[in-house]
Formats: C-alpha cells, sequence, structure tokens
C-alpha cells in the first residue's frame, strides 16, 4: 500500500431554509413576516500544515461534511452559520477533480488555505410578497489527492540496500530497518544537517527492474523522485540474495531513464554500503572498475557510520549548485 494518494468526498454545508411566519395581534391584523433568514453553510476548507508528511490519515477517513446552517425563526431570528470544516494536507499535495481529473489546485506553502467546497447559502425568510426560501445545497465533489513529495534528496536504490538504515542514522526520521526486501512502503522525509545546512532528505522504497511499469512497489513512488534535486544512489556492495551491485546500479538508472520525466538527468551521487563487511573491500574494487572513472563513488556503512561525513558534505556541495 502506498500512502501518496488518496480519494475523498468533500459535502459543504447546505443553507438554513428561510422561516415563513408571521406577527399577528389585535393592532396588527394583516400579520407583518417575521420569517428569519436561515444561516450559511460551512464552507470545507483545505489547509497545508508541513508538520504532515503523507496522505496516510485518510485511508481510514474519506468522508468530510462541514455543519449545514440552521433555520431561520420566527420573531426574524437569523439562523446561525454552519462552521467550516478543516482538512489538513501535507505541502505538495495536488488536489484533483477524482471525474474529470482536471487539477484544482496545488498546495506548497504552510498555512496555504483554500476553499475546495463551498457552502449553500441561507435562504431568506419570508416576505410580504412571498414564503421562506429554502436554503441553497452546499457543494459537494469527489476528490483524489495527490502528494508528490517536497525533499531535497531522494534516497534510491535496491530493496535492503541500507537506505532506512542510513537515515534513521543522519536524521531524527525512523524508518523502519529490516532483513528482508520492500521494508519501506511509504517515503519518510528527515531533516540532516550537511555541511552548512539543514537538507530535507526521503528515504524512498525499494526500487526494482519493471518498477517504472509497475513491477515491484511500482511507479507510484517515482512519482515522489520527481520532486527531489539530488539522489542519493546506495548500492549494496554485499550483494543481497546474490545480487551484483555493479548490475543493480545499471538497472536502476535504467528504470529512472524509462521512466522519463527528467529523472535520469537529475544530480546522482552514488554511495556504496556495507563497507563494513569483511568481503565488501574486493568487491568495490571490482565496482569502481566497472563504473569507471568518470562517476565519484562514496564507500559507506549505514550501521558503523564510515564514510558518511565526507558523503554528506559532498551532497551540500551539490545541493549547492541546485539551488
Ligand atoms: N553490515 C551492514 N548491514 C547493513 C548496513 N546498512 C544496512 N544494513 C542491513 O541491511 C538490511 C536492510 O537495511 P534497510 O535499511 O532496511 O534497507 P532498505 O534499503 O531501507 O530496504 P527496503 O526498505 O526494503 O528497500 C538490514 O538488515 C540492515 O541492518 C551496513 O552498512 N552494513
Ligand atoms: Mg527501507
Amino acid at each position: 500500500m502506498l500512502i501518496d494518494q488518496a480519494r475523498i468526498h468533500v459535502k459543504a454545508g447546505d443553507g438554513g431554509d428561510g422561516c415563513t411566519s408571521f406577527y399577528r395581534d389585535r393592532a396588527v391584523r394583516k400579520g407583518k413576516p417575521t420569517g428569519g433568514n436561515g444561516g450559511d453553510g460551512g464552507d470545507v476548507i483545505f489547509k497545508v500544515d508541513k508538520n504532515i508528511h503523507t496522505l496516510l490519515d485518510f485511508q481510514y477517513k474519506r468522508h468530510f461534511k462541514a455543519k449545514r446552517g440552521i433555520h431561520g425563526g420566527s420573531n426574524d431570528k437569523r439562523g446561525k452559520n454552519g462552521e467550516a470544516f478543516y482538512i489538513k494536507i501535507p505541502p505538495g499535495t495536488v488536489i484533483k477533480d477524482a471525474k474529470t481529473g482536471f487539477i484544482l489546485r496545488d498546495l506548497t506553502h504552510d498555512g496555504e488555505e483554500v476553499i475546495i467546497a463551498q457552502h449553500g447559502r441561507g435562504g431568506r425568510g419570508n416576505t410580504k410578497r412571498g414564503e421562506g426560501v429554502p436554503g441553497s445545497k452546499g457543494e459537494e465533489k469527489e476528490l483524489l489527492l495527490e502528494l508528490k513529495l517536497i525533499a531535497d534528496v531522494g534516497i534510491i536504490g535496491y530493496p535492503n540496500a541500507g537506505k532506512s538504515t542510513l537515515i534513521s542514522r543522519i536524521s531524527r526520521a525512523k524508518s523502519k530497518v529490516a532483513d528482508y526486501t520492500f521494508t519501506t512502503k511509504a517515503p519518510i522525509l528527515g531533516k540532516v544537517r550537511c555541511g552548512e545546512e539543514d537538507i530535507t532528505f526521503a528515504d524512498m522504497p525499494g526500487l526494482i527492474e519493471g518498477a517504472h511499469r509497475g513491477r515491484g512497489l511500482g511507479d507510484e513512488f517515482l512519482r515522489h523522485i520527481e520532486r527531489t534535486k539530488i539522489l542519493l544512489h546506495m548500492v549494496d556492495i554485499a550483494g543481497f540474495e546474490g545480487r551484483d551491485a555493479y548490475e543493480d546500479y545499471i538497472s536502476i538508472n535504467n528504470e529512472l531513464a524509462l521512466y522519463g520525466k527528467h529523472l535520469a538527468e537529475k544530480p546522482q551521487i552514488v554511495a556504496v554500503n556495507k563497507m563494513d563487511i569483511s568481503s565488501s573491500k574486493r568487491k568495490f574494487a571490482s565496482f569502481e572498475e566497472k563504473i569507471g572513472q568518470k562517476v565519484r563513488i562514496y564507500p559507506i556503512s549505514a550501521q558503523t557510520g564510515e564514510g558518511i561525513k565526507a558523503l554528506l558534505v559532498r551532497v551540500w556541495e551539490v545541493w549547492k549548485n541546485e539551488v
């Protein structure tokens, strides 16, 4: 399950009905109209909150409804307005009409608000000429939310390469680490001190061949990478389940190219992980030879911390060129 997409239903509050009533007593025989106006319904409003990083909550709650306006009362009593309903969303959420696919809004800034479903207006109370008018309906919409993460650096690589181990070591993000593939199912963000700058990293789910066609966890999260400036490509030098580090490296780059959207042209930093394992030195030499002089590679151990400082300084250097 990937959490970067959600389909939800929103309904703004209906307007309250206008009331029909007359004031009569012995002196006022004709009857003065005293029906109060109905209150307006509440809007449904999206608000960007930078403390939210995923659309996970929308997996559990999909229907959102603002309060309706209260009906008008006699004695010119106006009905109360219905309260607006706020839905918090992470920065970078694209809101689409689920039926047409039309993009309604693309919200990126913390605190930004947009009314996504307009309230119904309260109906007027009765007049001399006519009866109280019913309130109008609040807007109702079926929406598709899509989150493309905003991170400077995307950590990519084969499953089990050590991506989550790295982000857990260098940031306060807690990303589950385990000795099997596809442990990470959704991107996890963490802030990392690199040189003199705090840079946002995203730990990505593992990529495999065919990901661009939906294999593995699929192309879902290749979309997240679209918004990262730099790719930190982690290679497992130990070769989990008999894999070869160089072949992994090539196939991941292949996937990026096949997906398109300029992913393959993004600046890429290659980190060769699990250098603490004894057989790694020999394998590293062979990897270095195959990859050639053109690509600079950084040997590290996400587990012991070896080589990470130099890697992060490099991230900072590349980052400075990108912003
Ligand atoms: N020896 C050694 N093991 C490591 C190192 N980094 C990660 N591991 C181990 O490799 C396994 C996979 O690590 P993860 O960090 O979960 O790998 P991942 O790339 O996030 O995996 P997915 O989320 O499945 O794509 C775990 O058992 C880690 O303990 C390292 O530098 N040295
Ligand atoms: Mg992981």
